[in-house]
């Protein structure tokens, strides 16, 4: 292991506090509530889990004192890193210990790699003392496999079973949680007695619905990037010459732009999700990016900054069509992903791929500057999605608003100076040091997850509710996998998987957002948040997500 610096050091020593209802988790009795099959599902979905459609909600409530037998418990982290991964870990160990002493953790290596490969490591307080609240997946690193083919789910099986495993525990996103519940499904119709529990986690804040508040990491990548996005407004306030176009994390959808921008008051946020909603064009984004740049050279200002979601392309009704017909295409036709291996040749190449799609995105791709076209050409990930991070969004709009400003200027309309600096907040924000939300999230999460193997749980998510409030307040919830589910079109076929919350536009966090942006479009109304703090007043330390805050304000109002 790495050497840790001395906050690291100094954060082994955090012990997260625990909802009080954690604390004696051998007493927990499981309260089944409306059963997830009695909600409106397509029957295609009922088909595919004949085993674990039925189940119930279930919360919990003390009883009487129940001794367990040792639980032989795995834990894999799959896709990618997220801030409170470790602390996921170090809750479920504390928890399997608390149930009994005997009880044994073992980690895969390399996400679902590991459990395909049988690769392992049995977790002991020895080796989890150095990763307790620290960021990042190093102990057991991830993976975006998927565990989908027939061989695949074998594999698995074999090594559950060889592992003599009482659960399996799958960290990850709508995708892997998704994984989670096709395997409880598939363990169950096998007869194996292996419990596979999911945990909400993604950076990009779009695993949640009425269930789910929102996933592990979010609050403290969005606090990290609110921490770099308030410097640099600071620096465009002292130094008045650079426009930053700072494109922000979240394959789809904008929660980390929603988040950033109500932190830090940038003079523009793009949401996608109102791009789609008002079918903006892109020449209708850029132009929005000029009127605000000519309007703050009218007074004097030629400084200020831009927040563009990863996912916006893809927003964008022009590339959403197109995108679906090339990744249509592109899964379905090898010659042309042999193609796309010829990098020598890209205008020909182009124009080939160009001449299977329809007209208007033909249209689209070809009007694209070549550096875009070879990103959005680039493979997809495991699970068919467009490399959204790979596409330099922030590039395409400060060239083209570049060219729409010199076009200005020539008719002598616009009279300012125009010096812009790109920049991708990303990886960045994935590993750092987890706040003291998300790592006490993080640790509830794991106990949940270790109390719904303990009851036999299975194709279930563990579930923390009530997060705006005091610790020891929240709630705890076995969340059906199956309900949060739906079919959805992926490399041109039909497949069920958990549907991703978007930015809500009727929601609290975006009608906040409205009420202010007028006022940050010329107004320097800078915010600088400054680090995460992880000692002082509870004001500076514990707060949730902003958004989150608005979103559970609204709901208490109503
Ligand atoms: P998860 O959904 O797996 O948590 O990952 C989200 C994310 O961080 C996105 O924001 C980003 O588009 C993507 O991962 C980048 O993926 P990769 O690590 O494969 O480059």
């Amino acid at each position: 292991m790495a050497p840790l610096s001395p906050l690291q050091r100094y954060r082994l020593s955090y012990q997260p506090s625990l909802p009080s209802i954690l604390k004696h988790l051998t007493s927990l009795h499981p309260v089944p509530q409306t059963p997830s099959s009695s909600l409106p599902r397509e029957s295609a979905l009922k088909d595919l889990f004949p085993q674990t459609a039925a189940q119930p909600f279930l919360a919990f409530q003390q009883g009487q004192e129940k001794p367990s037998n040792p639980l032989r418990v795995g834990v894999v982290l799959s896709g990618g890193q997220a801030p409170g991964g470790h602390n996921v870990i170090s809750g479920l160990y504390d928890a399997l210990k608390k149930i009994h002493p005997q009880s044994e953790l073992i980690g895969f290596y390399d996400g679902p790699n590991g459990i395909i490969k049988n690769k392992t490591l049995a977790i002991t307080d020895e080796i989890l003392a150095v990763y307790r609240n620290q960021g990042g997946f190093d102990l057991l690193g991830s993976s975006r496999t998927k565990i989908e083919s027939p061989e695949q789910f074998d594999a698995a099986e074999k090594t559950i079973k060889a592992l003599n495993l009482d659960g399996l525990v799958i960290v990850g996103g709508d995708d892997s949680n998704t994984n989670a519940a096709f395997l409880a499904e598939y363990f169950k119709r096998k007869g194996m007695n292996t419990r596979v529990v999911g945990v909400p986690k993604t950076i990009d804040g779009d695993l949640k619905n009425e269930f789910i508040d929102i996933s592990f990491g979010f609050d403290t990548a969005c606090k990290v990037y609110s921490e770099a996005i308030g410097n640099l407004l600071k620096d465009a306030l002292s130094a008045k010459k650079y426009y930053f176009f700072i494109k922000l994390m979240g394959r789809s959808a904008s929660h980390i732009v929603l988040e950033c921008a109500l932190q830090t008051h940038p003079n523009l946020a793009i949401i996608s999700e109102e791009v789609e909603g008002e079918k903006q064009t892109l020449a209708d984004i850029v132009q929005q990016i000029v009127r605000m740049i000519v309007a703050r050279a009218d007074q004097g200002k030629n400084y200020g900054a831009v927040l563009i979601p990863e996912g916006l392309i893809e927003f964008i009704p022009e590339f959403k069509q197109m995108l679906r017909e090339l990744n249509h295409l592109l899964a379905a036709d090898p010659t042309l992903a042999h193609l796309r291996e010829q990098e020598r040749h890209h205008k020909e190449r182009v124009h080939s791929i160009a001449s299977h799609l329809s007209e208007a995105s033909s249209h689209c791709l070809l009007g694209l500057p070549e550096s875009i076209q070879k990103q959005l050409l680039l493979d997809r990930d495991p699970h068919g999605n467009v490399q959204v991070s790979k596409i330099e969004t922030e590039r395409l709009l400060i060239d083209l608003v570049e060219k729409e400003l010199n076009r200005l200027k020539q008719e002598g309309k616009y009279k300012g100076k125009f010096s812009s600096q790109p920049l991708f907040f990303g990886y960045e924000g994935r590993s750092g040091l987890p706040s003291n939300f998300d790592c006490q999230y993080c640790y509830a999460l794991g106990h949940t997850a270790a109390l719904l193997i303990l009851n036999g749980a299975t194709g279930y998510m563990s579930g923390i509710g009530n997060l705006t409030q005091p610790v020891s307040d929240w709630e705890v919830a076995g969340i059906p996998i199956y309900s949060l589910l739906h079919q959805e079109t992926r490399e041109g076929k039909k497949k069920a998987v958990i549907q991703k919350a978007l930015v809500d536009l009727e929601g609290a966090p975006f009608a906040q957002f409205c009420q202010q942006r007028a006022h940050w479009l010329l107004n320097d109304d800078y915010c600088c948040p400054g680090p995460i703090q992880f000692d002082g007043p509870s004001e500076l330390t514990d707060k949730p997500p902003l958004t989150l805050s608005y979103e559970k304000s609204a709901i208490a109002y109503k």
